[in-house]
């Protein structure tokens, strides 16, 4: 098979002219394609100098910026492994990440440079940059002293380009390896599948407002912009009145519910200021219906939603064309070409349309496995190579994906994966605390936030302030229970577990 290499084919989708704006930022900052195909090459050729082994890993933690998404291509381009980690985590997630993937570099921000650094050459990396959000830091004052001409290391489909850590149900995070195969075949798929026109059909530009540490922000919206060779406008923190402004000279948005939600509440969103626009896309959690249907109503648009995972990036997508179907709300739409789903039930056969299974997939956009946890992986594939979403769902009679729930105890708060195993395990730890228990639900912004329920040990008083204000020190924001409550007793039942249903029910109109 000729070059994989996902940098290099993104690189050959750039514009002739290169020196046409390729980003523009919320700053005023304009980047040329030229720029983009410089600074890579400039960063590429630093990190091989610096004669790290085959495979090598750089994680990266810093805000977002276009040289935080140049590292990244310039990590594809230089055959390395990319390890993106939200911003939002504290030390002992740091810790963990950097201590399971041993990466040979590590990116962090200046002010974090202290901490960040002290982990990073404990668990035995060997260079640690910094990079901030206006350009500063040692990594781009080191880059700037290599040349602006680099050719992109060769790379088979099989060969890994980035590992992104999702929550494990139980125990610790677990690494998704994702291959150049996988990155550049879904790309692929998306670009046909979105109807992504060329600078010659008119030229498409997307408003990128997502963080670039998940797949959403990281994969699916900067491929899709770079290998259509379409302009990007680069938002740093997601603004509504901002996106809302830029529609008039955009075409494509991809956002999470919670985006919709807060561009809805703004009174400047109407018809006229999306006029210009092609095509709003929706994913990483449920978009409402009621969301669904009132972003019709006030802007002309019907949101496209799409169904995908850290461990398989797209798997579904409602049509563009209305000729293959229309936008269905409530639904995830069709697999996309190339992707194999099916519903199985708990007993193993697969499911008729209409029934409702645990969500099985295939296709060559399905991760190599979990970054050196064999058993996790093969936990989680079947015996004949699928791989188990933890998504429970149904398919109807026309094709249509519809996911119920999941079969993962997981909370999905504002497109942010909150395991509630992993908050628990932080709760119990606190002195005091006999045990807790954590349960999702519906938030009016979030679409879900988590609830934590605890119980003292004998005697203790517990005081449910002081127990968020610790967990605040520990853990990344958004895993932070909206409410706590000191109860006497969890609801239990025959088995002794925990009945997280009743908690659910019970705190079901806490937000709403
Ligand atoms: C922020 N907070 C959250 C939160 N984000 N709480 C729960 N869930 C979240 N997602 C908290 C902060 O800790 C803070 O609490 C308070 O909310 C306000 O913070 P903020 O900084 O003002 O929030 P904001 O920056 O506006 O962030 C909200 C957001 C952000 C929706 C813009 O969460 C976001 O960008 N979400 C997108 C996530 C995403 O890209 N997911 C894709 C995953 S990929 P306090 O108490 O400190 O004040 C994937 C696969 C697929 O799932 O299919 O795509
Ligand atoms: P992550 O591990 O962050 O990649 O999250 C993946 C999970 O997000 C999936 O397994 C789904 O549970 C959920 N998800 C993604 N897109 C959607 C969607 N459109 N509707 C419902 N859930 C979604």
């Amino acid at each position: 098979m000729s070059d994989q290499n996902v940098f290099a084919a993104l690189r050959a989708a750039f514009p002739a002219d290169l020196d046409a704006p390729a980003v523009e930022t919320d700053t005023g900052l304009v980047y040329s394609w030229r720029d983009l195909d410089r600074a890579t090459a400039m960063i590429a050729n630093l990190l091989v100098s610096l004669k790290l082994p085959e495979g090598a890993r750089v994680a990266v933690q810093v805000e977002k910026s276009v040289e935080a998404m140049l590292l990244y291509l310039a990590t594809l381009r230089a055959g390395y492994v990319y390890l993106p980690l939200n911003t939002a985590y504290r030390g002992a997630e740091i810790e963990y990440f950097l201590g399971n993937a041993q990466p040979a570099v590590v990116v962090c921000s200046a002010s974090n440079f202290g901490w960040v650094s002290k982990i990073a050459f404990k668990t035995g990396s060997r260079h640690v940059f910094t990079l901030d959000d206006d350009r500063s830091g040692t990594l781009l004052a080191r880059a700037a002293h290599y040349g602006d001409r680099h050719e992109p290391s060769p790379k088979k489909a099989d060969d890994l380009a980035a590992i992104v850590y999702t929550s494990g149900t139980t125990g610790r995070s677990k690494g998704a390896m994702l291959t150049h195969g996988n990155l550049l075949s879904n790309a692929r798929v998306l670009k046909d599948y979105w109807g992504w026109r060329s600078p010659a059909e008119g030229d498409d530009v997307l408003i990128h407002a997502l963080p670039i540490f998940h797949v959403h922000g990281l994969f699916v919206a900067i491929h899709g912009a770079l290998l259509n060779g379409s302009r990007m406008v680069w938002l740093g923190k997601f603004d509504p009145d901002f996106v809302i402004r830029k529609m008039s000279e955009a075409t494509v948005f991809m956002g999470v519910p919670t985006l919709y939600v807060r561009m809805l509440a703004q009174p400047a969103l109407n018809r006229e200021a999306a006029s210009h626009m092609r095509l709003f896309i929706s994913g990483s959690a449920p978009l409402l219906l009621e969301t669904f249907n009132e972003w019709r109503d006030r802007t002309g648009h019907t949101i496209l939603e799409r169904y995908g995972m850290s461990e398989t990036i797209m798997l579904t997508s409602n049509p563009y064309h209305a000729a293959a179907g229309e936008r269905r709300g409530g639904t995830v739409g069709f697999p996309l070409p190339g992707v194999g789903l099916r519903v199985r039930g708990d007993d193993g056969r697969e499911l008729p349309a209409g029934e409702i299974g645990g969500i099985e997939v295939a296709g060559p956009n399905v991760f190599k496995g979990y970054w050196r946890m064999p058993e996790k992986t093969a936990e989680e594939f079947t015996a004949d190579g699928w791989f188990r979403t933890g998504d429970v769902g149904k398919v109807d009679e026309l094709g249509y994906v519809t996911i119920v729930g999941r079969s993962k105890d997981l909370i999905i708060s504002g497109g942010y994966n909150v395991y509630p195993a992993e908050v628990e395990g932080y709760i119990n730890e606190l002195p005091g605390v006999a045990e807790s228990a954590l349960v999702g639900v519906p938030h009016p912004d979030f679409g879900e936030v988590g609830v934590a329920v605890v119980i003292a040990k004998p005697g203790v008083r517990l005081d449910a302030e002081h127990i968020v204000a610790k967990l605040k020190s520990q853990l990344a924001n958004f895993k932070i229970p909206k409410r706590c409550f000191v109860v006497n007793e969890l609801p239990r039942n025959a088995m002794g577990k925990v009945q997280k249903n009743l908690l659910r029910e019970q705190h079901k109109q806490l937000f709403t």
